[in-house]
């Protein structure tokens, strides 16, 4: 009897004893076993999701003075841009950044900001997509901790032929995806869907004529050299996020869960004071390099171009309410937030 009861308190010991050891604070970063993280991204190194990415990877190094190392794997060396989510999920990669729009219906709530509601700059979308997500902490990020997110700059088109007027742009093969497909196909060009990452592929080949995205790409991907054309349309953003795999979440020590939670926002606020400088950089170069002209619509043609979309803010809203999400209240809080953002 006193044997057994010995070999159960034994057996406690010895199955509990780590697990104790493993969840002590480690408020100390010298002492501290060093925290080996990987952070996946899909575009090449040289591109903003990935400028962000390093920057939030030193400043978590050195905020956690060493105690946590990240190694960053660039250009779809770790998981592609589709496979992102699931791959953070399944633990390929501890940490991931995606851009919501290549998944259109899993990310249904936060790609509401790609809506035509006139979001300015990606500093005031980030903002808008951090709150809006802050507000309703959507179900399809329930599986993973959410570090951060942020939106680029507004999209434009970007092409091989002038497109100065809808004539232009019937039946043009152009690159885009999710919520921006809408937009294209109501302004009568053939929306071609793929992610960043396959596009320099299909514009080389000709598959492709042109995309509609942020405008930093002509520089980052030397777009500029085959699009000599941008048509500033200024229409939506597309939302991005950083996620963690939710088990590598709760096992980290409270001083370092704490420093990345300080760090959300203010990656947010960064990346998209960040981009919105990159665009203005990237116009200036694609003019000076490859003398890229940059096409103004008038007025007039830009009212034309905003009236073929009132109807997809109200589409969106009937897709989300089949889907039970309280719609018409996310759409205010949207109008709402850019208005507020862009006051500041
Ligand atoms: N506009 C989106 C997202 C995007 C904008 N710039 C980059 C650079 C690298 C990857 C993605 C993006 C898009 O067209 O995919």
């Amino acid at each position: 009897m006193k044997k057994a009861a010995i070999l159960v308190l034994w057996t406690l010991f010895v199955v509990f004893l780590p697990g104790c050891k493993k969840s002590e604070p480690t408020d100390q970063p010298s002492q501290a076993k060093v925290i080996q993280l990987t952070y996946a991204n899909f575009p090449p190194a040289s591109t903003f999701p990935c400028v962000q990415m390093e920057r939030w990877k030193e400043e978590v190094e050195k905020r956690t003075g060493g105690q946590v190392k990240i190694q960053t794997f660039p250009g779809g060396t770790l998981l592609e841009a589709k496979d992102m989510m699931d791959g953070v999920i399944n633990n390929q990669a501890d940490i991931g950044c995606l851009c919501m729009a290549y998944q259109p219906g899993r990310f249904l709530l936060t790609n509401a900001t790609s809506l035509p509601l006139g979001i300015p700059n990606s500093k005031v979308g980030s903002q808008v997509l951090w709150d809006l997500y802050n507000k309703y902490k959507p179900d399809s990020f329930s599986e993973v901790k959410v570090l951060t997110m942020f939106a680029t700059a507004p999209s434009n088109i970007m092409s091989k032929k002038a497109i100065r007027s809808l004539d232009d742009v019937q039946g043009v093969d152009l690159r885009a995806s999710g919520g921006a497909a809408q937009i294209l196909k109501a302004w009568g060009a053939n929306q071609v869907g793929m992610p960043m990452s396959a596009t320099p592929e299909a514009l080389q080949k000709g598959v492709v004529q042109g995309l509609f995205s942020s405008l930093e790409v002509m520089k980052d991907f030397n777009y500029a050299e085959l699009c000599r054309y941008v048509t500033m349309t200024d229409t939506v953003i597309y939302p991005f996020a950083v996620v963690m795999n939710q088990k590598t979440w709760d096992g980290l020590p409270d001083s370092v869960k704490q420093i990345m939670e300080e760090l959300a926002l203010e990656q947010c606020v960064w990346t998209g004071e960040y981009m919105d400088q990159h665009v203005r950089d990237a116009i200036e170069w694609s003019k000076d390099t490859y003398e890229v002209e940059v096409i103004e619509l008038t007025p007039s043609q830009k009212e034309e171009w905003n009236r073929r979309l009132e109807t997809i803010t109200d589409e969106w809203i009937s897709q989300a309410k089949g889907k039970g999400l309280p719609a018409e209240e996310i759409v205010t809080d949207l109008k709402t937030l850019i208005q507020t953002y862009s006051r500041q």
